[in-house]
């Protein structure tokens, strides 16, 4: 990453001038404006494509977001690793349009950007409706993402309903944890739920205990508690969010042939993602809003 002229990038971003002295632009990879945001409780850096985190370090501890070392910075192409916003469809779609919706690939905005009394600073992102996206999904939108970074990492998502016809919705915080190694690991709170296994032919199944990772796991979660956690030897990371779904997510030995994946690197990430998909998506009636939140700590 080249750390660049602030000033210079921001203006090429939006114009919005940030009013933190806490943060700078660096490019990420080849070019995508990345947003670096510092204070002594923690650091995060984000892609201003996609709103996309790529990374949250408490002070004193280690990232816990897990970025792919084959990831690509392309305009248009999602980051691999991180916290891709994946709405406002979760998964494929009907009709063949992109896999997991258009937020996590486009310039998104920087609303704005401020230190607040307690340490912890506060970004805020957004995206609107533009013809692009309307030639996706035909409805005006406001996505408003306000990120705290702190000893813990706090992001609600605001979606608004601008149309005036109720609008289907699905969405996911898709996030990749960095593990030490994913077959080590268990993730709690998903216990004696019933979930869908959408590898080979959909599975409908009840978890037996923690989840554990033997090889290409793909499940989506339904009507989940509040807190996940994940084991990984003397860390625990939890998850605390409002979202009603949980996708559990490692491709195994598939990764291999998954470019930005690639080689032995699957087997340090695992994804559990929060979300309102599968049985649990929603309906935003015209003119609606809905907040989703999560939060990161280890
Ligand atoms: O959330 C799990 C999942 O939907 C998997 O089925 C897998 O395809 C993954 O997301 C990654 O999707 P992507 O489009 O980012 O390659």
């Amino acid at each position: 990453m080249t750390q660049q002229d602030f000033s210079t990038v921001l203006a090429n971003v939006n114009g919005v001038r940030l009013t933190t002295s806490s943060a700078h632009f660096n490019l990420a990879g080849d070019g995508l404006p990345l947003l670096v945001v510092e204070n002594a409780l923690g650091s995060a850096a984000i892609v201003i494509q996609g709103a996309h985190l790529v990374s949250f370090i408490p002070t004193g501890g280690q990232d816990l977001l897990w970025l792919s070392p084959n990831a690509i910075f392309e305009p248009t192409k999602a980051v691999r690793g991180g916290i891709p916003l994946c709405m406002p469809w979760f998964g494929g779609h009907p009709d063949g349009l992109p896999s997991h919706g258009f937020a996590r690939s486009t310039d998104w905005t920087l609303q704005s950007a401020r230190n607040l009394a307690d340490g912890r600073t506060e970004i805020v992102m957004s995206l609107q409706d533009t013809e692009q996206t309307r030639s996706l999904w035909p409805h005006a939108f406001k996505f408003e993402f306000t990120i705290l970074v702190g000893t813990v990492l706090e992001l609600s998502m605001n979606t608004q309903n601008l149309s005036d016809t109720s609008v289907p919705y699905t969405y996911a915080f898709h996030t990749y944890f960095a593990v030490s190694d994913y077959t080590q690991v268990a993730v709690s709170g998903l216990a004696d739920l019933n979930y869908i296994d959408t590898i080979g032919v959909e599975r409908r199944l009840v978890q037996e205990g923690d989840v554990v990772f033997t090889g290409s796991t793909d499940r989506v979660y339904l009507d989940v508690p509040e807190v996940q956690t994940i084991i990984d030897g003397t860390r625990t990371i939890r998850i605390s969010s409002c979202a009603q779904s949980a996708v559990v997510w490692n491709p195994g030995e598939h990764a291999k042939n998954i470019a930005d994946i690639g080689g032995d690197a699957y087997q340090h990430f695992v994804c559990v993602e929060r979300g309102d998909v599968f049985d649990n998506a929603l309906t935003l009636a015209a003119g609606a809003s809905h907040t989703a939140t999560m939060t990161l700590s280890a």
